[in-house]
């Protein structure tokens, strides 16, 4: 195996604030008891709206260069890739504006993202049919799981841009993953290994209170 094939949570990451997260969930924290319809409310129950874009992570923003950039589509697929950050920008582009719904309360609307929409990504790697879930590893030893059902929708993408500039490094650049009908933890930054899977894996905020699939609009913040 190479040398980056282990991504593991390293010192340095914020146990405060893990801790602090975990106590949310715990405690049940903003929760409305109601749900809405994303068809006639824009904002989902319990967020607010911001202006600015917060930064929310582990604490490790990983230097993650061009060159030691790798997107990697593994697990169960017909054919497993291995992309260079050229290789990756050669790919179809798109180009989505949609909201952000982060589970610590904040929302920000019209956010521009350009990248590769997954289905596109995934037409490449061809799926078997017993691939039900995926789980993505990013580069700084963070998880998140997703059901295929969730993954492959075509407003995902890998966005590599926000607002029409290059995806700055705190907010997951080279290549973050964005889907926007989730809350936002379900969207890696600094995003390097895609697996596909047969059973479900949780990730690192769902194996600690969170839900396992985060739909704002039914409120499903902790599970
Ligand atoms: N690799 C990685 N991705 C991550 C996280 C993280 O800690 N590491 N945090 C998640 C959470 S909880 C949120 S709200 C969003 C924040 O993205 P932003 O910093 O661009 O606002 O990233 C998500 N993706
Ligand atoms: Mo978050």
């Amino acid at each position: 195996m190479a040398e980056d094939d282990d991504v593991p949570l390293s010192g340095g990451i914020r146990d405060k604030l893990v801790e602090t997260k975990q106590g949310w969930a715990r405690d049940g924290r903003l929760l409305t008891g109601t749900t809405a319809d994303p068809a006639a409310a824009r904002l989902p129950p319990g967020q607010r709206l911001v202006t600015d874009f917060p930064v929310l992570d582990l604490g490790l923003q990983p230097d993650v260069t061009a060159d030691k950039f790798r997107l990697r589509v593994e697990g169960l697929v017909a054919a497993p890739l291995r992309l260079t950050l050229d290789e990756f920008l050669a790919l179809p582009q798109a180009t989505r504006t949609n909201d952000i719904h982060c589970v610590t309360q904040w929302s920000r609307y019209d956010n521009r993202w350009d990248g590769v929409p997954v289905p596109a990504l995934l037409a490449l790697a061809r799926p078997k049919d017993e691939a039900r879930f995926v789980n993505l590893t990013s580069y700084d030893g963070y998880t998140t799981n997703l059901a295929m059902a969730d993954f492959a929708r075509p407003e995902n993408l890998f966005a590599h841009a926000w607002d029409g500039a290059p995806l700055e490094r705190r907010h997951g650049g080279p290549v973050r993953l964005v889907v926007p009908h989730l809350y936002f933890w379900k969207s890696p930054k600094w995003l390097t290994r895609i697996e596909l899977l047969r059973e479900d894996r949780p990730g690192f905020w769902e194996v600690r209170g969170y839900h396992n699939r985060g739909d704002p609009w039914m409120e499903e913040r902790y599970g």
